[in-house]
């Protein structure tokens, strides 16, 4: 049989660059024979060129199946396997993002003229959940700062601030008797965050478009942070002069602070986040079932890069 869902790709042939050659060249063939209606959801990806970037790890990746299957994206549902059930509802195209606050240049953009003519780049990231477990993902996408260049912040500007949709008829929690979150779903970042090289605006993983449990068709991707500050799903990007509201800070203030670095030295105040838990059965040293929990580093092991932002900052504090 041809035709093979991404779920169905073997982990050992993930990490394989002809993989992804392969599945490009399948794609095509079926979009060319006008099959693309008769193809489950995850098979709408499109394949995409992007650059390596020197930004990237060099660990093993997390698989797909992984990376696609267990998923946080409360407006589908709180269940690890909600997204990837769930999502396949969203309409993604057209996709409009409302730029606006301190800006030059406010806008209802659509999405492909945000990012028009910024190079597409493979980053490869570890990705650190604050419920304790850990993926690498090899994201594709393009710095924010050249998002924001585009934009022209104005000098009053000091944060910015984004939104995911609203859309209860797309999205399932948003609709329910029991909704886990106030919606929409709120990040920030403060705007020296957001301009640092390690920040992006991911459009894609694994050489597609996102699938939509991954945030489709374009999240935020701050990998020195727990992950929830990874916004997915964005419909508005403002720039503030005042510290957004955050989600989760906005849903239990004594568990979440703004910051959210991934600090090893502070616990969440009902466990510890000492250890994480890789998640994925490639083996790799550090994955697998049975696999030990690991030293959890601080800002994710992206201190080198993004430490000196915080310098006299008390981190215990401002966590
Ligand atoms: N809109 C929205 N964005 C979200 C979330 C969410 O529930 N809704 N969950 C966050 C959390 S807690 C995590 S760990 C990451 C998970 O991203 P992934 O499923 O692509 O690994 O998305 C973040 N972004
Ligand atoms: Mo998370």
């Amino acid at each position: 049989m041809l035709i093979r869902k991404s779920t169905d790709i073997r982990p050992s042939e993930i990490t394989d660059q002809s993989a992804y050659m392969r599945r490009r060249e399948f794609m095509y063939g079926a979009a060319a024979l006008g099959m693309a209606a008769a193809l489950p959801a995850s098979a709408f990806a499109m394949p995409l060129s992007a650059i390596k970037s020197p930004l990237s790890t060099d660990e093993t990746l997390t698989p797909l199946k992984d990376v696609t299957t267990y998923n946080n994206f409360y407006e589908f549902g709180t269940d690890k396997d909600d997204p990837s059930k769930n999502a396949h509802t969203l309409t993604t195209k057209p996709w409009k993002v409302k730029v606006d606050g301190l800006v030059n240049k406010p806008a209802d953009y659509d999405l492909d003229d945000l990012i028009k003519s910024i190079a597409l780049e493979e980053r490869i990231y570890r990705m650190r959940c604050v419920e304790g477990w850990s993926m690498v993902i090899p994201w594709i996408g393009v710095p924010l700062a050249s998002v924001l260049a585009r934009i022209e912040p104005q000098g009053s500007a000091k944060y910015v601030a984004f939104e995911t949709l609203v859309r209860p008829a797309e999205m399932p929690a948003q609709k329910g008797f029991f909704q886990p979150l106030p919606w929409p779903y709120v990040e920030g970042l403060r705007l020296d965050e957001a301009m640092h090289p390690l920040t992006i605006l991911a459009v894609g993983l694994y050489g597609e478009t996102l699938p939509k449990q991954n945030g489709a068709p374009i999240r935020l991707v701050v990998p020195w942070k727990y992950g929830f500050k990874s916004i997915k799903s964005v419909v508005r990007i403002s720039l503030t002069e005042k510290e957004p509201k955050t989600s989760w800070s906005l849903q239990n203030p004594r568990e979440y602070g703004f910051y959210s670095n991934v600090n090893p030295a502070v616990d969440h105040p009902r466990w510890s986040q000492a250890t994480e838990r890789r998640i994925g059965a490639s083996g790799g040293g550090l994955g697998g079932l049975f696999a030990k929990r690991h030293p959890t580093l601080p800002f994710n092991g992206y201190g080198d890069q993004v430490a000196s932002l915080y310098t006299g900052m008390d981190l215990k504090k401002y966590y």
